[in-house]
């Protein structure tokens, strides 16, 4: 008889889930945990059947945009997939985002929502984006005291109620400026004649904005620069606006296209043009790019989160396929150099898990006022670390999968080369990893030493017994004090050779800190679950290189000027 290869399947993605688990016993107080566990199992069953079911059978479905009615009037309607119509419902219902501002758990809150999303994430097609975002604009209203906007919005996008709650979206990207969004032609003119939901300060914008995702979005935060205000990021203005205007209509908003992208196709990104859309300042005029960067904090964070979601779940994939492979006589499985395939790749899960939800748990500190100083500068700074470094690890892992399948991984009807698409968005939007390894030398203006990281070290180490463990501490200090020379060093002879090095640097920073929270996690389950593995993946994340500085000639500015351009 013929052979047929089974497919891989996944189970409850929470039940099999050793190292979120782990975290969250480690982490969150038992009566908590008892309550959250429903919800996260809830999750973990839909991630691993209906969703990820209705993933398959949507496989080739795409959103598409309708720009006119039959009888000629403008619609610009556009007709989503059917995994992000059921997306947003359980979104909704299980308070993918609600579950943060509702706070039940203190500052545990962030990390029983950050859990759902990373269960959520990966058999939803992206339906993270606008999640993100509306995280994202809830956070930054908030961090306004915008009163009338608060209480206007964030009802909605904190709702539970499919029909009535919304998502935003975040318009920067402009055809001039990706990174630097300081260049934005958009301009905003003072609505002098009307109000908007009855308050004066209206404005009307006009320009185009050419890459905004999730397009459906009720709401959205963007930028504008109101008539004579200087150029750059101060001069630009933070706005609220919505996508049905006052008046029921589309608020002057034209959806030129959908674009046409390498992977997140489910997710409906338009170009749009922007023609007397009705807008208010949410914090007053000027400072717009400083005002809109709580929202990229929070988006980027979820960045990270779906970075590890990514790439746990193609291990998921990958792990259950391996039994059911035979090939030279052997499931792959029994394989040593298949096991030592994937055990790289669940080193670099482990060590990158660690770093994302120690992102979310300080952000949970923060919002309930339990942090100190320390640990509002060690977000700041964690926040581009953790979102670029996640990301790298998470394409190269979800590379690495898919070989793991061999040719299958390549066939589009196995579902597996989505899982390299979309991960190749990761390290780009929100922020490339050479302009978060930029702003990882902003966010150290004030801390050139680093001794906010070199604290946070020495609290992780406090906790390391085992004599292995802590010589992988000491690797982690090592890289991250030769990091920290290299940079004093640097800056003192040529500031220029800083930014040249800089991605080396914020990578540093990243592995090592990653190792010291890996071995620190891989104590405690030393401790309370006699479990070595978190401890094998911390030696074996070390083997894969923490240390990436290099002081080799030719490493700075004038030699890679030269390399780069051939010349
Ligand atoms: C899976 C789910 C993932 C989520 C999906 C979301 C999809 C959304 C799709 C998108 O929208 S992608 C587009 C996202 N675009 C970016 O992320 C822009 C990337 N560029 C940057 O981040 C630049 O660094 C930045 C535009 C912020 C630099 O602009 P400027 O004008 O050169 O900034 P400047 O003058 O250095 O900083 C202005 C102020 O902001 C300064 O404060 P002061 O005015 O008090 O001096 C900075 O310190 C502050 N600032 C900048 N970045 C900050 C920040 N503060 C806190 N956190 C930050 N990250």
């Amino acid at each position: 008889m013929a052979f047929f290869q089974d497919p891989p399947e996944l189970g409850n993605q929470y039940d099999g889930d050793r190292v979120l688990r782990a975290y969250l016993q480690r982490k969150l107080p038992p009566d908590q945990l008892r309550e959250v566990e429903p919800e996260l199992r809830e999750m973990g069953e839909l991630a691993g059947g209906e969703l990820y079911e209705l993933q398959q059978l949507d496989r080739l479905n795409e959103p598409r945009i309708e720009h006119w009615h039959a009888w000629g009037t403008r619609v610009d309607r556009i007709e989503l997939t059917d995994v992000w119509k059921r997306a947003a419902i359980v979104a909704a219902e299980r308070g993918v985002v609600a579950t943060a501002y509702e706070r039940k758990h203190g500052p545990s809150s962030r990390l029983h929502q950050f859990a759902l999303a990373y269960l959520f994430d990966p058999s939803t097609d992206v339906y993270s984006c606008p999640l993100a975002m509306t995280d994202g604009a809830a956070t930054t209203l908030r961090e306004h005291n915008n009163n009338f906007l608060c209480d206007r919005a964030l009802p909605r996008l904190m709702s539970r109620d499919p029909a009535t709650c919304w998502i935003s979206g975040q318009w920067m990207t402009e055809r001039i400026g990706g990174s630097d969004v300081g260049l934005s032609e958009t301009e905003a003119r003072p609505a002098t004649d009307e109000r908007l939901f009855g308050q004066p300060d209206a404005h009307r914008l006009y320009g185009t904005k050419f890459f905004t995702s999730a397009a459906n979005a009720q709401m959205a935060l963007t930028l504008g620069r109101v008539e004579g205000a200087d150029s750059g990021g101060r001069g630009l203005t933070l706005f609220y606006l919505e996508t049905e205007g006052a008046h029921g209509n589309a608020n002057g908003i034209l959806f030129n296209r959908l674009k046409d992208k390498l992977g997140t196709r489910k997710l409906p990104t338009a170009e749009l043009t922007l023609e007397g859309t009705l807008a208010l300042p949410v914090a007053g005029l000027g400072n717009g790019v400083r005002n809109i960067t709580p929202m990229l904090n929070i988006t980027r964070t979820w960045n990270a989160i779906c970075s590890v979601a990514g790439m746990r779940r193609g291990l998921a994939l990958a792990r259950d396929y391996a039994p059911r492979r035979v090939q030279f006589k052997a499931p792959l499985s029994q394989q040593p150099l298949h096991n030592d395939t994937l055990a790289g790749v669940q080193a670099e899960f482990e060590a990158a898990f660690g770093m994302a939800f120690r992102v979310a748990e300080l952000i949970g500190q923060i919002e309930c006022g339990e942090a100190s100083e320390h640990e509002k500068r060690l977000l700041r700074m964690l926040t581009p670390v953790a979102k670029l470094t996640t990301a790298k690890q998470c394409v190269a892992a979800s590379s690495e999968i898919i070989e793991c399948f061999g040719g299958a991984g390549y066939m589009e009807d196995t579902g597996l080369p989505r899982l390299l698409r979309d991960a190749q968005t990761l390290p780009i939007w929100e922020g490339t990893t050479n302009v978060l390894s930029l702003d990882l030398l902003r966010a150290i203006r004030d801390d050139p030493q680093l001794l906010t990281l070199s604290d946070e070290l020495t609290a992780l180490g406090a906790k390391v017994q085992d004599s292995g463990l802590g010589v992988l501490m000491t690797a982690a200090k090592k890289a991250i004090d030769h990091a920290k020379a290299w940079l004093i060093e640097t800056a003192a002879r040529d500031p220029f050779d800083v930014e040249a090095g800089a991605r080396r640097f914020a990578l540093t920073v990243g592995r090592g800190l990653e190792l010291a929270l890996l071995a620190s996690q891989a104590q405690w389950s030393l401790d309370q679950l006699n479990d070595p593995r978190p401890k094998l993946a911390a030696n074996r994340f070390l083997r894969h290189g923490v240390d990436l500085i290099s002081t080799e000639e030719g490493f700075d500015r004038t030699g890679s000027a030269r390399l780069a351009n051939d010349d």
